[in-house]
């Protein structure tokens, strides 16, 4: 079978490659910046960043990145957690961002405490798909992924920091939440000092500083309860306690409270939390649980299948195999028994002038092999948009294929009617005539029955029928993949012999 030789520099294989790149990159979507902020607060050693740790406990590799929980007060500086492909930590001065800092692993408390937690925070980026929130539309109409942040807060009597003694200046009032999360011992659920910030915040829900997706989502996550016979009862006292304290408030219309007790066990010998981590990520989320469900299930084969109509491409290549096989049967007709005109003979133009000979030939040919147009144009025709997600493919390979195996039968039909055009009165035998004209090129345009794109053009002819457009799409690249493969390294044996 004869393999179609390299366009340009490109092997076959970079070609489709590159063309398979481009469609996927524009079937991923971007991440884009907008933020959906969780904060994570309460007082120190309540389990804020022991929380952050076990809902990324299965990230070990990441282990050193992680925040530390100890016994001891902790956290000095604000940390956002956030979805990013590799997992990396780094120190940001909001002031200066050229003075970010790459760290390899979480600083201490003393380390954190150098820097002002007014200015400065640290930021863990993890590849965590619960961080992803899908394509929803949040404050800006901007399309893209958008991520989570978790804010892992200093705890708020920590005494020394600015940030922990204002928690409505550290980020709440001002970013665009979801839900707020309240970490709390269960020892200290009826702490007087918990319940006066808590009701700090709630007077910013009610005039409108804090800001909340779709209701205020307040989720109370209640630490070292070793015995779950105490989760009910837990649950109940902080549900009146706030519940009456947004009744107070006047927020009780918008006020959504979850309760979830726990017992995260001593770190070295942690319990398996599955339970509770999908709980505490469905109380989350809660309030764009609906739009989140909708973008997650719109994965690329869903998109494609609610494509434009003039995106889809069956029709394109429905009619660039119309013209391969337009091609075939014009070469079948081209030489009738050996002959290019087809039992037209000097006798049969005896007593015309060179002229008619000439019209008559032609309209003898044309009869034979039909009315021509150039594929080229046809070809012209078929191209697509230059944002069409598959538009680098379309155009370097397929029709660049089409183009290189068709452009034979082009010529051959140009040459045939020059042929015509310049036949002398004087020739002794037409057939001899057209033989010496034309015979090279028809050997080489009959040549496409037997390369490797007329045989991938055959195979490929039942997707024109497929109304599954994403299988279509996945069984072109597959094939042209194999095909360019093919046509690579039957080139390599011929120049490699
Ligand atoms: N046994 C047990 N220990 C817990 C639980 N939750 C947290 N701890 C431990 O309590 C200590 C304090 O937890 P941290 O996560 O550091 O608390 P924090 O709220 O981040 O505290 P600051 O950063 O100081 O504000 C750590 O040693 C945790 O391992 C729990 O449910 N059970
Ligand atoms: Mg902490």
């Amino acid at each position: 079978m004869l393999a179609s030789s390299f366009a340009g520099n490109d092997t076959n294989s970079a070609i489709v490659e590159r063309g398979i790149q481009s469609f996927s990159d524009n079937m991923t979507q971007k991440i884009v910046d907008e933020l959906a902020v969780v904060h994570i607060i309460g007082a120190f050693s309540a389990g804020k960043s022991r929380l952050v740790r076990e809902l990324l406990r299965q990230h070990q590799t990441a282990l050193a990145l992680l925040p530390i929980s100890s016994q001891e007060r902790q956290t000095a500086l604000p940390l956002e957690i956030t979805y990013g492909e590799v997992a990396s930590l780094q120190q940001i001065d909001n002031e200066k961002p050229e003075n970010t800092v790459t760290l390899t692993c979480f600083p201490t408390r003393e380390q954190q405490m150098r820097f002002d937690a007014e200015t400065h925070q640290l930021r863990l980026e993890i590849p965590e798909p619960k961080l992803l929130l899908g394509n929803i539309s949040l404050c800006s109409a901007e399309e893209g992924i958008k991520r989570l942040v978790l804010k892992d807060m200093p705890g708020w009597n920590s005494g020394d920091s600015f940030v922990a003694e204002n928690p409505l200046a550290n980020g709440l009032v001002g970013a665009d939440n979801i839900s707020l999360v309240y970490v709390v011992r269960a020892n200290a659920v009826d702490s007087q000092d918990d319940l006066s910030r808590l009701q700090a915040i709630f007077s910013a829900v009610e005039n409108g500083d804090a800001f909340f997706y779709n209701g205020f989502h307040l989720i109370v996550v209640v630490t070292r309860c070793d015995a779950t016979s105490e989760y009910e009862p837990i649950k109940q006292r902080v549900s009146e306690r706030l519940q009456q304290l947004a009744e107070e408030i006047g927020i009780e219309d918008e006020f959504i409270l979850t309760v979830l007790c726990v017992e995260f066990g001593k770190e070295q010998q942690a319990l398996n939390q599955e339970v509770f981590t999908e709980a505490f990520w469905q109380a989350i989320f809660a309030p764009i649980a609906e739009q989140k469900q909708a973008t997650m299930a719109f994965d690329w084969a869903n998109r494609i299948q609610h494509w434009p109509q003039n995106w889809l491409i069956q029709a394109r290549l429905t009619k660039s195999l119309a013209l391969v096989k337009h091609a075939v049967t014009f070469i079948d007709q081209f030489n009738k028994g050996g002959e290019f005109v087809a039992n037209m003979n000097n006798t049969r133009l005896l007593g015309l002038s060179e002229n008619e000979r000439r019209q008559k030939v032609h309209n003898a040919w044309l009869k034979q092999v039909g009315q021509w147009h150039p594929l080229s144009e046809a070809i012209d025709e078929l191209g697509l948009d230059a944002e069409h997600p598959l538009a680098v493919w379309w155009h370097q390979y397929w029709l660049a294929q089409l183009r290189n195996n068709l452009r034979a039968i082009d010529l051959l039909s140009e040459k045939m009617v020059q042929a015509i055009s310049k036949l002398p009165t004087n020739v002794s035998d037409l057939q001899d005539y057209f033989f010496a004209q034309v015979n090279a090129d028809y050997q080489q345009a009959n040549a496409l029955s037997n390369t490797h794109f007329y045989c991938l053009c055959q195979a490929i002819e039942p997707l024109t029928h497929e109304a599954n457009h994403a299988k279509v799409i996945a069984t072109l690249l597959s094939v042209s993949m194999l095909d360019a493969k093919y046509a690579d390294y039957y080139h390599f044996l011929k120049t490699n012999p």
